[in-house]
Protein backbone atom coordinates (compact mmCIF):
# COMPACT_ATOMS: atom_id res chain seq x y z
CA UNK A 1 0.00 0.00 0.00
CA UNK A 2 1.08 3.77 -0.81
CA UNK A 3 1.69 5.63 3.19
CA UNK A 4 1.31 9.11 3.75
CA UNK A 5 4.06 11.56 2.98
CA UNK A 6 6.51 11.87 5.59
CA UNK A 7 7.95 14.63 7.20
CA UNK A 8 11.89 14.90 7.27
CA UNK A 9 13.88 14.57 10.77
CA UNK A 10 13.80 18.04 12.84
CA UNK A 11 10.18 19.46 11.06
CA UNK A 12 7.25 19.67 12.25
CA UNK A 13 4.78 16.64 11.23
CA UNK A 14 1.14 17.65 10.83
CA UNK A 15 -0.66 17.39 14.03
CA UNK A 16 -3.89 15.45 14.20
CA UNK A 17 -5.21 15.44 17.54
CA UNK A 18 -7.75 12.16 19.38
CA UNK A 19 -10.47 13.04 21.51
CA UNK A 20 -11.27 9.79 23.31
CA UNK A 21 -10.66 7.67 26.33
CA UNK A 22 -7.60 5.90 27.84
CA UNK A 23 -7.36 1.79 27.10
CA UNK A 24 -5.22 0.32 30.02
CA UNK A 25 -4.70 -2.44 28.13
CA UNK A 26 -3.60 -0.60 25.14
CA UNK A 27 -5.32 -1.88 22.46
CA UNK A 28 -8.03 0.82 21.42
CA UNK A 29 -8.84 4.29 22.72
CA UNK A 30 -6.46 6.72 22.34
CA UNK A 31 -3.16 4.68 22.72
CA UNK A 32 -4.63 3.06 19.70
CA UNK A 33 -5.24 6.30 17.92
CA UNK A 34 -1.87 7.68 19.06
CA UNK A 35 0.22 4.28 17.67
CA UNK A 36 -1.35 5.20 13.83
CA UNK A 37 -0.85 8.73 14.28
CA UNK A 38 3.12 8.14 15.16
CA UNK A 39 3.60 4.47 12.75
CA UNK A 40 1.64 7.16 9.46
CA UNK A 41 4.29 10.24 10.42
CA UNK A 42 2.14 12.14 12.19
CA UNK A 43 2.38 13.89 15.69
CA UNK A 44 -0.35 13.27 17.52
CA UNK A 45 -2.04 15.94 20.25
CA UNK A 46 -4.61 14.14 23.02
CA UNK A 47 -7.61 15.42 24.73
CA UNK A 48 -8.40 12.51 27.22
CA UNK A 49 -12.63 12.32 27.90
CA UNK A 50 -12.33 8.99 30.12
CA UNK A 51 -10.02 6.54 31.67
CA UNK A 52 -11.34 3.06 31.45
CA UNK A 53 -10.35 0.00 33.69
CA UNK A 54 -9.98 -3.22 31.43
CA UNK A 55 -7.51 -5.98 30.08
CA UNK A 56 -8.27 -8.27 27.18
CA UNK A 57 -11.71 -9.61 28.52
CA UNK A 58 -13.24 -6.76 29.27
CA UNK A 59 -13.87 -3.08 30.41
CA UNK A 60 -13.95 -3.31 34.30
CA UNK A 61 -15.20 0.37 34.61
CA UNK A 62 -14.24 3.54 33.46
CA UNK A 63 -13.94 7.26 35.01
CA UNK A 64 -14.72 10.65 33.49
CA UNK A 65 -12.42 13.31 33.18
CA UNK A 66 -13.68 16.41 34.56
CA UNK A 67 -15.46 18.49 32.01
CA UNK A 68 -13.09 21.74 32.46
CA UNK A 69 -10.13 19.45 32.40
CA UNK A 70 -11.67 18.45 28.73
CA UNK A 71 -12.08 21.51 27.21
CA UNK A 72 -9.07 23.13 28.71
CA UNK A 73 -6.93 20.21 27.19
CA UNK A 74 -8.50 20.98 23.20
CA UNK A 75 -7.91 25.05 24.10
CA UNK A 76 -4.33 24.43 25.19
CA UNK A 77 -3.63 22.37 22.33
CA UNK A 78 -5.26 24.40 19.72
CA UNK A 79 -4.34 28.16 21.05
CA UNK A 80 -0.45 26.80 20.80
CA UNK A 81 0.50 23.96 18.58
CA UNK A 82 -2.69 23.54 16.18
CA UNK A 83 -4.05 21.26 14.45
CA UNK A 84 -4.99 19.94 10.99
CA UNK A 85 -7.31 17.25 11.97
CA UNK A 86 -9.21 15.64 14.77
CA UNK A 87 -11.02 12.39 15.65
CA UNK A 88 -13.65 11.59 18.26
CA UNK A 89 -13.58 8.40 20.32
CA UNK A 90 -15.19 7.91 23.58
CA UNK A 91 -17.14 10.50 24.85
CA UNK A 92 -19.05 8.48 27.96
CA UNK A 93 -21.30 11.28 28.33
CA UNK A 94 -23.59 14.04 27.00
CA UNK A 95 -21.90 16.65 29.24
CA UNK A 96 -18.91 15.28 27.67
CA UNK A 97 -20.83 15.52 24.34
CA UNK A 98 -21.72 18.82 24.90
CA UNK A 99 -18.14 20.38 26.21
CA UNK A 100 -16.12 18.72 23.01
CA UNK A 101 -19.37 20.32 20.74
CA UNK A 102 -19.12 23.98 22.75
CA UNK A 103 -15.25 24.40 23.06
CA UNK A 104 -14.77 23.20 19.37
CA UNK A 105 -17.30 25.75 17.79
CA UNK A 106 -15.82 28.49 20.77
CA UNK A 107 -12.27 27.95 18.93
CA UNK A 108 -13.82 28.13 15.13
CA UNK A 109 -11.09 25.18 14.30
CA UNK A 110 -11.48 24.88 10.73
CA UNK A 111 -10.03 21.35 10.40
CA UNK A 112 -12.05 18.08 9.52
CA UNK A 113 -13.61 16.57 12.35
CA UNK A 114 -14.11 12.64 12.02
CA UNK A 115 -16.83 11.14 15.09
CA UNK A 116 -16.24 7.63 15.70
CA UNK A 117 -19.27 7.41 17.82
CA UNK A 118 -18.29 4.57 19.89
CA UNK A 119 -20.87 3.02 21.99
CA UNK A 120 -19.79 -0.04 23.73
CA UNK A 121 -16.52 -2.25 23.77
CA UNK A 122 -16.40 -5.49 21.17
CA UNK A 123 -17.33 -7.04 24.42
CA UNK A 124 -20.40 -5.52 24.81
CA UNK A 125 -19.41 -3.28 27.99
CA UNK A 126 -21.43 0.22 27.58
CA UNK A 127 -18.94 3.34 26.59
CA UNK A 128 -21.67 5.65 26.17
CA UNK A 129 -24.09 6.22 28.45
CA UNK A 130 -27.56 5.57 26.64
CA UNK A 131 -29.30 8.96 27.34
CA UNK A 132 -26.03 10.44 25.05
CA UNK A 133 -26.98 9.33 22.04
CA UNK A 134 -29.43 12.14 21.66
CA UNK A 135 -26.71 14.40 22.21
CA UNK A 136 -24.10 12.56 19.61
CA UNK A 137 -27.13 13.23 17.32
CA UNK A 138 -27.78 16.74 17.54
CA UNK A 139 -24.49 18.23 19.00
CA UNK A 140 -21.40 16.61 17.50
CA UNK A 141 -23.06 15.08 14.10
CA UNK A 142 -23.67 18.69 12.74
CA UNK A 143 -20.15 19.52 13.06
CA UNK A 144 -18.54 16.65 11.92
CA UNK A 145 -16.81 15.96 8.49
CA UNK A 146 -17.27 12.53 8.40
CA UNK A 147 -18.82 10.09 11.26
CA UNK A 148 -17.74 6.38 11.10
CA UNK A 149 -20.44 3.85 12.71
CA UNK A 150 -20.42 0.57 12.60
CA UNK A 151 -23.67 -1.75 12.46
CA UNK A 152 -24.62 -1.97 16.23
CA UNK A 153 -24.09 1.90 16.46
CA UNK A 154 -25.89 2.91 13.13
CA UNK A 155 -28.99 0.20 14.88
CA UNK A 156 -28.58 2.64 18.05
CA UNK A 157 -28.68 6.18 16.04
CA UNK A 158 -31.25 5.46 13.51
CA UNK A 159 -32.64 2.84 14.36
CA UNK A 160 -32.00 0.63 11.25
CA UNK A 161 -30.95 -2.97 10.89
CA UNK A 162 -28.75 -3.36 8.32
CA UNK A 163 -28.83 -6.49 6.64
CA UNK A 164 -27.93 -5.88 3.03
CA UNK A 165 -27.01 -3.08 0.49
CA UNK A 166 -30.48 -1.29 0.51
CA UNK A 167 -30.33 -1.13 4.27
CA UNK A 168 -26.89 0.29 4.65
CA UNK A 169 -28.01 2.93 1.86
CA UNK A 170 -31.10 4.05 3.87
CA UNK A 171 -28.68 4.04 7.06
CA UNK A 172 -26.15 6.08 5.08
CA UNK A 173 -29.19 8.56 3.75
CA UNK A 174 -30.35 8.45 7.81
CA UNK A 175 -26.97 9.17 8.94
CA UNK A 176 -26.66 11.96 6.54
CA UNK A 177 -29.43 13.74 7.43
CA UNK A 178 -28.19 14.28 10.99
CA UNK A 179 -26.19 16.76 9.59
CA UNK A 180 -22.48 15.70 8.83
CA UNK A 181 -21.36 16.19 5.49
CA UNK A 182 -20.25 12.34 5.02
CA UNK A 183 -21.90 9.24 6.85
CA UNK A 184 -19.54 5.93 6.22
CA UNK A 185 -21.19 2.99 7.39
CA UNK A 186 -19.13 0.48 8.22
CA UNK A 187 -19.93 -3.27 6.78
CA UNK A 188 -17.09 -5.64 8.80
CA UNK A 189 -19.92 -6.70 11.34
CA UNK A 190 -22.21 -7.49 8.32
CA UNK A 191 -22.00 -11.10 9.11
CA UNK A 192 -23.74 -12.44 5.63
CA UNK A 193 -20.90 -10.82 3.61
CA UNK A 194 -17.48 -12.51 2.82
CA UNK A 195 -16.43 -9.29 2.16
CA UNK A 196 -16.35 -5.97 4.41
CA UNK A 197 -18.40 -3.33 2.09
CA UNK A 198 -17.92 0.19 3.53
CA UNK A 199 -20.55 2.65 2.36
CA UNK A 200 -19.64 6.37 2.08
CA UNK A 201 -22.46 8.95 1.26
CA UNK A 202 -21.78 13.10 1.22
CA UNK A 203 -26.15 13.43 0.50
CA UNK A 204 -25.64 12.82 -3.46
CA UNK A 205 -22.89 10.66 -4.32
CA UNK A 206 -22.46 7.20 -3.04
CA UNK A 207 -19.31 5.44 -2.71
CA UNK A 208 -18.26 1.68 -2.08
CA UNK A 209 -15.12 0.50 -0.21
CA UNK A 210 -14.67 -3.08 -0.50
CA UNK A 211 -11.54 -5.01 1.38
CA UNK A 212 -11.31 -8.24 2.16
CA UNK A 213 -12.41 -9.57 5.38
CA UNK A 214 -9.54 -10.43 7.56
CA UNK A 215 -11.08 -13.58 10.17
CA UNK A 216 -9.12 -13.05 13.21
CA UNK A 217 -10.07 -13.21 16.99
CA UNK A 218 -8.29 -9.90 17.29
CA UNK A 219 -9.65 -6.90 16.18
CA UNK A 220 -9.89 -5.00 19.47
CA UNK A 221 -8.97 -1.08 18.46
CA UNK A 222 -10.10 -1.43 14.66
CA UNK A 223 -12.54 1.29 14.09
CA UNK A 224 -10.44 3.70 16.22
CA UNK A 225 -7.65 2.98 13.95
CA UNK A 226 -9.62 3.60 10.94
CA UNK A 227 -11.15 6.75 12.23
CA UNK A 228 -7.70 7.69 13.31
CA UNK A 229 -6.31 6.84 9.72
CA UNK A 230 -8.74 9.27 7.81
CA UNK A 231 -8.11 12.14 10.54
CA UNK A 232 -4.73 11.50 9.15
CA UNK A 233 -4.92 11.28 5.70
CA UNK A 234 -7.32 14.66 6.21
CA UNK A 235 -5.07 16.48 8.18
CA UNK A 236 -2.78 15.91 5.10
CA UNK A 237 -5.25 17.29 2.76
CA UNK A 238 -6.74 13.96 1.34
CA UNK A 239 -10.47 14.12 -0.13
CA UNK A 240 -13.24 12.45 2.05
CA UNK A 241 -13.13 9.16 -0.43
CA UNK A 242 -9.53 9.08 -0.83
CA UNK A 243 -8.86 9.37 3.45
CA UNK A 244 -11.28 6.19 3.40
CA UNK A 245 -9.93 4.67 1.00
CA UNK A 246 -6.69 4.49 2.28
CA UNK A 247 -7.59 4.39 6.19
CA UNK A 248 -9.67 0.69 4.78
CA UNK A 249 -6.11 -0.43 3.47
CA UNK A 250 -4.21 0.89 6.69
CA UNK A 251 -7.10 -1.15 9.04
CA UNK A 252 -6.76 -4.17 6.43
CA UNK A 253 -3.07 -4.68 7.08
CA UNK A 254 -3.62 -3.71 11.05
CA UNK A 255 -5.80 -6.66 10.98
CA UNK A 256 -3.98 -8.34 9.38
CA UNK A 257 -0.80 -8.19 11.73
CA UNK A 258 -3.24 -8.77 14.73
CA UNK A 259 -1.72 -10.68 17.67
CA UNK A 260 -2.90 -12.45 20.76
CA UNK A 261 -2.74 -10.57 24.05
CA UNK A 262 -3.90 -11.66 27.69
CA UNK A 263 -6.37 -13.65 27.59
CA UNK A 264 -9.15 -12.56 25.71
CA UNK A 265 -9.17 -10.36 22.22
CA UNK A 266 -5.60 -8.84 20.81
CA UNK A 267 -5.43 -5.83 19.35
CA UNK A 268 -5.17 -4.57 15.53
CA UNK A 269 -1.88 -3.99 15.20
CA UNK A 270 -0.16 -0.60 13.19
CA UNK A 271 3.46 -1.88 14.37
CA UNK A 272 3.27 -3.68 11.04
CA UNK A 273 4.61 -0.59 9.87
CA UNK A 274 7.74 -0.59 11.07
CA UNK A 275 8.38 -4.49 9.68
CA UNK A 276 7.63 -2.77 6.28
CA UNK A 277 9.99 -0.16 6.40
CA UNK A 278 12.83 -2.88 7.72
O1 LIG B 1 -12.86 0.39 20.16
C1 LIG B 1 -13.72 1.26 20.81
C2 LIG B 1 -13.09 1.83 22.04
C3 LIG B 1 -12.78 3.15 22.07
N1 LIG B 1 -12.21 3.73 23.15
C4 LIG B 1 -11.91 3.02 24.24
C5 LIG B 1 -12.21 1.67 24.27
C6 LIG B 1 -12.81 1.05 23.14
C7 LIG B 1 -13.13 -0.36 23.16
O2 LIG B 1 -12.96 -1.07 24.10
O3 LIG B 1 -11.90 0.97 25.35
C8 LIG B 1 -11.29 3.69 25.41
Amino acid sequence: MNFLPLTPPGQTPHRVMTIAGSDSGGGAGIQADMRTFAMLGLHGLVTVTAVTVQNSVGVKGFHEVPLDVISDQLEAVASDIGLQAAKTGMLASSAIIETVAETWDQLSLDAPLVVDPVCASMHGDPLLHPSALDALRTRLFPLATLVTPNLDEVRLLTGIDVVDTATQRDAAKALHALGPKWALVKGGHLRTSTRAPDLLFDGTEFHEFDAERIDTGHDHGAGDTLAAATASALAHGCSVPDAVAFAKQWVTECLRAAYPLGHGHGPVSALFRLTALD
